[in-house]
C-alpha cells in the first residue's frame, strides 16, 4: 500500500504530526536522517499503525501515491535547502513540496520560486501548537505554489485545530512567503502577549506583593473574562503549580529569557516595512534585557529601588491592570495587523484578515476568545486600517484608557518596568495625536542636512527648503523615504 503522504524529520513537531495524520484515516511514510530513529518510531508509538517507516529517501519517495506530497519537518534554516536539493531529482512534475519548518518568509519566497522553477509545487506552512499541537490539532497557515492547495487542503483541514463550530484552524495564506509571513507575525505577537502578562505578573508581585497563590486566583478570575486565552490559562497553573518543597517552582526560575528568532524576525520586517511595531519590539527588547543578569544583578546595587509598593485599593488596582493589558493587547493586534497589512502591499499577497484571526483563533499558542472579535471586525471591513478604528475595538479601548493610565503611572513612579503597556499607550496616544512634534523634527533635518519639508500651507508633495544659517547655499538634498 502507499502512503498519502511523506514526513521527513522525526523530532517532537513531526512525529506528532504523523500521528495526528494517522489518526485521521492517512497512511503516512516517514524517514528522518538519523534511521534509528526510524526504527524506534515504527516499533513503538507507531507499531501497528498506517505508518511505513523508511530508510531513505529513495524509498520515502518511492512510498508515495501520486501527486506526491512530502512534508519536511525540520531545523530551518540550511537543512530545508540541502533537503530541497536532494529530493527535487526523486520527484517529477506536480509533486508537492511542503517545509511545516519556522522558516523565514524570505526563504520560502526564495524556495517556491526555485521548486516551481523544477516543474514542481511548493508549500510554505506556519504550524503552531507546539507538541500537543501537533498531535491533536495545531493551527496551520500554509502559503507557497497556489496549485498546491488544492491537493494539501484535505490532509491540512483533518488535522488542524477546530475552532466551535467545526471551522478548521487553517486556510490557504497566499503566494509564496505569505504563510510563513503569517506565522511570524503570530510568533511576535506570541511575544508580546507573554510579555504583557509577565508585566501583569510583576505589578502583581512587586507593587502590591502578592503572592503566587494569591495571582493564581487573578489569572483564574481573568480566564473567565474578554482575556480568556491560552496564554492566561497556563499562566494560571504555572503559578499554582509546586516544586517538591511545597514552594511555587515560578519563584525558583531564573528570570533571564531565551529566544529563537521569531519575534527579532518580526521586529525587523516592521523596521523594514515602516510599521511601529513598538509592542512586539519591546518585548523582544524585554527579553535581551533579562539577559543581562549579572549586569542588572551589579545595576540594582548601584540604583537601589525605593519602595515598589503601590498604595491602593488592591482589588480595583487588579481590576485596573487587567483593563490596562487587554489595552494593550489590542494594540498589540492592532500593530501586528498593520504590519501584515503593509507586506501584502509589498509582496504582492491578497490576505484574508478575517481569516487569519480565524486561523489563530484554535490550535496555537496565542488562540482566544479576543481573537474571534478581530475576525468579525474584518468580515465587516476586510479593509479596516486599524483596529482601533473599528468600533467595537475604539469604544473598548475608550473605556479602558483611565485604567491603563493609572497602571502605567504608578509603575512609572514605583520604578516597575513596564516597556509593552507603557508603549502601547505611547502608541496609542501618538496615533490618536493630530499634531504631532515632527514638524521641528524637519526643521532640524533641512537644518543639517537640507531635507526639505512639507508646509501645512501648500500641497501635499510640494517641498521647501530654507537657508537657515544665512551661509547655507540654495542645493536640497533629494526628498525620499528609506
Ligand atoms: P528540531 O527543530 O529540533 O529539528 C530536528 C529535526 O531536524 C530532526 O528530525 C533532525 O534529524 C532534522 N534535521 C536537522 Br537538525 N538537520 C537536518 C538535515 N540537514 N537534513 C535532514 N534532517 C535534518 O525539531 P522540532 O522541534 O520538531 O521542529 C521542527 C520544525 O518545526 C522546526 O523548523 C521548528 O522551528 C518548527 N516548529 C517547532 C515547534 C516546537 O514547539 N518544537 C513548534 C512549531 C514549529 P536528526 O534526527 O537526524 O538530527
Amino acid at each position: 500500500m502507499k502512503a498519502d503522504i511523506g514526513l521527513i524529520g522525526l523530532a517532537v513537531m513531526g512525529e506528532n504530526l504523523v500521528m495526528n495524520m494517522e489518526s485521521k484515516g492517512f497512511t503516512v511514510a516517514v524517514y528522518n536522517r538519523t534511521t534509528s530513529k526510524v526504527q524506534n518510531f515504527v516499533e513503538g508509538r507507531a507499531k501497528g499503525k498506517n505508518i511505513i517507516g523508511t530508510y531513505s529517501l529513495e524509498e520515502l519517495v518511492a512510498n508515495l501515491k501520486k501527486p506526491r506530497r512530502v512534508m519536511m519537518m525540520v531545523k530551518a534554516g540550511a537543512a530545508v535547502d540541502a533537503l530541497i536539493d536532494t529530493l527535487i531529482p526523486l520527484l517529477e512534475e506536480g509533486d508537492i513540496l511542503i517545509d511545516g519548518g519556522n522558516s523565514h518568509f524570505p526563504d520560502t519566497i526564495r524556495r517556491t520560486q526555485y521548486v516551481e522553477s523544477k516543474g514542481l509545487l511548493y508549500v510554505g506552512t506556519g504550524v503552531s501548537g507546539g507538541e500537543e499541537g501537533a498531535l491533536k490539532g495545531p493551527s496551520m497557515m500554509p502559503g507557497g505554489s497556489p496549485a498546491a492547495w488544492p491537493h494539501v487542503k484535505d490532509v491540512f483541514q483533518a488535522i488542524c485545530a477546530k475552532v466551535e463550530d467545526g471551522s478548521p484552524c487553517c486556510e490557504w495564506v497566499g503566494e509564496n512567503g505569505a504563510g510563513h509571513f503569517v506565522k511570524m507575525v503570530h510568533n511576535g505577537i506570541e511575544y508580546g502577549d507573554m510579555q504583557l502578562i509577565c508585566e501583569a505578573y510583576q505589578l502583581m508581585r512587586d507593587g502590591l506583593g502578592m503572592t503566587a497563590d494569591e495571582m493564581h486566583e487573578v489569572f483564574k478570575a481573568w480566564n473567565e473574562t474578554e482575556l480568556d486565552s491560552y496564554l492566561i490559562e497556563i499562566t494560571r497553573d504555572i503559578l499554582a503549580y509546586k516544586d517538591t518543597d511545597g514552594e511555587p517552582i515560578v519563584n525558583k526560575i531564573l528570570d533571564t529569557a531565551g529566544q529563537k528568532g521569531t519575534g527579532k524576525w518580526t521586529g525587523i520586517a516592521a523596521l523594514d516595512e515602516g510599521v511601529p511595531l513598538t509592542l512586539i519590539g519591546e518585548a523582544v527588547f524585554a527579553r535581551c534585557l533579562s539577559a543581562m543578569k549579572a549586569e542588572r544583578v551589579e545595576a540594582a546595587k548601584v540604583f537601589p529601588k525605593a519602595d515598589t509598593k503601590i498604595d491602593c485599593d488592591r482589588a480595583a488596582f487588579i481590576e485596573d491592570i487587567r483593563k490596562a493589558l487587554y489595552a494593550s493587547k489590542i494594540i498589540s493586534y492592532a500593530q501586528g495587523y498593520t504590519l501584515m497589512r503593509a507586506a501584502a502591499k509589498t509582496y504582492g499577497w491578497n490576505l484574508n484578515y478575517g481569516g487569519i484571526a480565524l486561523m489563530w483563533r484554535g490550535g496555537c499558542i496565542i488562540r482566544s476568545v479576543f481573537l474571534g472579535k478581530i475576525k468579525e471586525a474584518y468580515d465587516k471591513d476586510p479593509e479596516l486600517q486599524n483596529l482601533l478604528l473599528d468600533p467595537y475595538f475604539g469604544e473598548t479601548v475608550k473605556g479602558l484608557v483611565p485604567a491603563w493610565r493609572n497602571v502605567v503611572a504608578e509603575a512609572v513612579k514605583h520604578g516597575i518596568p513596564m516597556p509593552a503597556f507603557s508603549s502601547a499607550l505611547s502608541y496609542f496616544d501618538g496615533y490618536t495625536t493630530e499634531k504631532l512634534p515632527q514638524n521641528l523634527l524637519q526643521a532640524q533635518r533641512d537644518y543639517f542636512g537640507a531635507h526639505t519639508y512639507e508646509r501645512l500651507d501648500a500641497p501635499r508633495g510640494e517641498f521647501f527648503h530654507t537657508n537657515w544659517t544665512g551661509h547655507g547655499g540654495s542645493t536640497s538634498a533629494s526628498t525620499y523615504t528609506a
